[in-house]
C-alpha cells in the first residue's frame, strides 16, 4: 500500500484552518489539521515544501517510523511548525489506519474507558455581572464546566479573551484586521485586587456543583502565582489554567509549595520534553497539549501516558482555531484516556463549518459523545474549501502601562 498524493488547504469560515489530505493507491484517504493559530501559512508550507515530497510512495501503515523519520529525520527537531505538520500527518496515517481497520479511531486506542467526555465552555464579561449572565447562558445550556474571564476594573483595555463592553462577544483571538498585532495593556497589581474576589462571587452564585477554570494566560510571575492560588484554593477551582510561562519548568515548584488550587498547563507545548519534568515532579494536574501542535496521536498518546504515572489528567486545548479534525483525534483520545481529565470545547458546529467538516461527533449537556463512523469520523468537503482563502490575522501583544513588553 502506498500513499499517492496529498493536499494542503488553508483557509475556512472565520478561520485559517490548515487541512492535510494524504491519498493511496487503495482509494482510501486520510485527514488531518496543521494549524497554528496566526502562523498558518507555516505548518503549511512545511508540509507542502519538506515533508510531502518524502511522504509519496511511503506505506501509510507505518505511522510510527513515518513519524520517527519526519523528527529524527529533521535533525533540527521539534518547534510548533515542525509539530503541527508532522502533527497532521499522523492524524491523517491514523484515519487511514482505522479506516482499513472498518473501526472508529479509538477502538485501536484500547476501545473505550466512558461513554462520553466531560467538556468546558468559555463564558467571559466586561465586568461581572455581565460574566455572570454569560455563565448562566452556559449553565441553561447544561453546561457542567465552565472556564470564566472577567474585565478587570480600571484596566484601560479589555482583559484576556474578555469583550470591550457590556454585552458584547469576546472576540475570536485572532483579529483579522492585518498582520501587525493590536496592544492590550495589563496591569498585574489590578488584577491581583479584583480577580479573586470575583471568583469567589461566582463560587458563591452558582453553588459547589459547578466547575469554574481560569485561565491566567502566562500573565503572572511564580511569587505571585503562588499566592493567587493559595487566595483561591478555598473556592475548589477545577483548575487555574498557565499561572505563569512555562518555559521554566522548575517556576512551578513554588505554586506546588504554596496551594493544592489544581493547576494546568501546556497548550503552547510541542513535545514530551517541554513537560516531562513538569509531570515526573508532580507539579500539575492537568497536562493541556494539543495534538496538533504537539506531534499528532504518536507523540499525544506517550504524553497521556506518561501523565497516567503521576496522576496528571489530560485537558487538551480546544481553542476555537483548532478545525473539527483535531478536534476529533482529540475527541477519541478523550473517551479512550484513563486518566481523561476535561475537553476545552468552543462551539464548531456553524453550519459553514459542518458543511466544510461533515461529522456527527457532538456535544449535548456539556458531554461530547463519539461519532462511531470508521477513522477519525470526520471528513473534509473540498467544494466547500474553494470558498475560502487564507486571511492574515494576529494575536494581540501586551504591554504594561508604562510601555514594557508583557506576556500574552
Ligand atoms: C485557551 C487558550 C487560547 C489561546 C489561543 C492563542 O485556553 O483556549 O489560552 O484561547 O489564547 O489558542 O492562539
Ligand atoms: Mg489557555
Amino acid at each position: 500500500m502506498k500513499i499517492t498524493d496529498a493536499k494542503v488547504f488553508v483557509g475556512g469560515p472565520g478561520k485559517n484552518y490548515v487541512t492535510l489530505k494524504i491519498m493511496t493507491d487503495q482509494g482510501v484517504y486520510g485527514l488531518g489539521d496543521a494549524t497554528l493559530n496566526n502562523r498558518e501559512t507555516l505548518p503549511a508550507a512545511y508540509l507542502t515544501d519538506y515533508l510531502i515530497p518524502s511522504l509519496i510512495g511511503m506505506d501509510p501503515r507505518r505511522s510510527e517510523d513515518i513519524w520517527q523519520f519526519f523528527y529524527r529525520g529533521a535533525y533540527f527537531r521539534r518547534g510548533p511548525i515542525a509539530m503541527a505538520a508532522i502533527g497532521a500527518i499522523d492524524m491523517a496515517l491514523w484515519d487511514i489506519k482505522a479506516k482499513l481497520a472498518g473501526m472508529p479511531l479509538y477502538q485501536l486506542l484500547g476501545g473505550k474507558s466512558r461513554d462520553s467526555a466531560l467538556v468546558y465552555a468559555h463564558a467571559a464579561g466586561a465586568d461581572l455581572e455581565d460574566l455572570i449572565a454569560s455563565i448562566e447562558g452556559y449553565v441553561a445550556q447544561g453546561y457542567k464546566a465552565v472556564r470564566v474571564q472577567c474585565g478587570v476594573p480600571g484596566m484601560p483595555t479589555a482583559s484576556y479573551a474578555t469583550p470591550d463592553i457590556k454585552g458584547g462577544t469576546a472576540p475570536f483571538i485572532t483579529d483579522f484586521s492585518g498582520i501587525r498585532p493590536k496592544t492590550e495593556i495589563w496591569d498585574t497589581e489590578k488584577y491581583l485586587r479584583f480577580m479573586p474576589a470575583a471568583l469567589a462571587e461566582i463560587r458563591a452564585r452558582f453553588g459547589p456543583e459547578l466547575k469554574i477554570l481560569h485561565d491566567v494566560h502566562h500573565r503572572l510571575l511564580p511569587r505571585e502565582a503562588a499566592a493567587f492560588a493559595r487566595e483561591v484554593e478555598p473556592l475548589g477551582l477545577f483548575w487555574l489554567e498557565d499561572p505563569t510561562p512555562a518555559e521554566d519548568q522548575d517556576a512551578l515548584k513554588l505554586i506546588r509549595q504554596h496551594s493544592t488550587t489544581p493547576i494546568a498547563i501546556g497548550e503552547v507545548f510541542n513535545a514530551i520534553w517541554d513537560c516531562n519534568k513538569l509531570i515526573e515532579n508532580e507539579l500539575i494536574d492537568f497536562i493541556r497539549v494539543a495534538v496538533t501542535y504537539a506531534g499528532g496521536i504518536t507523540h499525544v498518546r506517550r504524553i497521556v501516558d506518561l501523565a497516567g504515572q503521576h496522576h496528571v489528567r489530560t485537558g487538551f486545548h480546544g481553542a476555537p482555531s483548532h478545525s473539527p479534525i483535531s478536534m476529533a483525534a482529540q475527541a477519541h483520545l478523550n473517551i479512550w484516556a484513563p486518566n481523561f481529565g476535561i475537553q476545552e470545547y468552543l462551539v464548531l458546529g456553524t453550519p459553514a463549518c459542518d458543511a466544510l467538516f461533515p461529522s456527527d461527533h457532538h456535544v449535548t449537556n456539556g458531554l461530547q459523545y463519539i461519532s462511531d463512523a470508521p477513522g477519525l469520523g470526520v471528513d473534509f468537503n473540498e467544494t466547500e474549501a474553494a470558498r475560502y482563502q487564507y486571511q492574515p490575522g494576529s494575536h494581540p501583544v501586551v504591554r504594561l502601562e508604562d510601555g514594557t513588553l508583557w506576556n500574552y
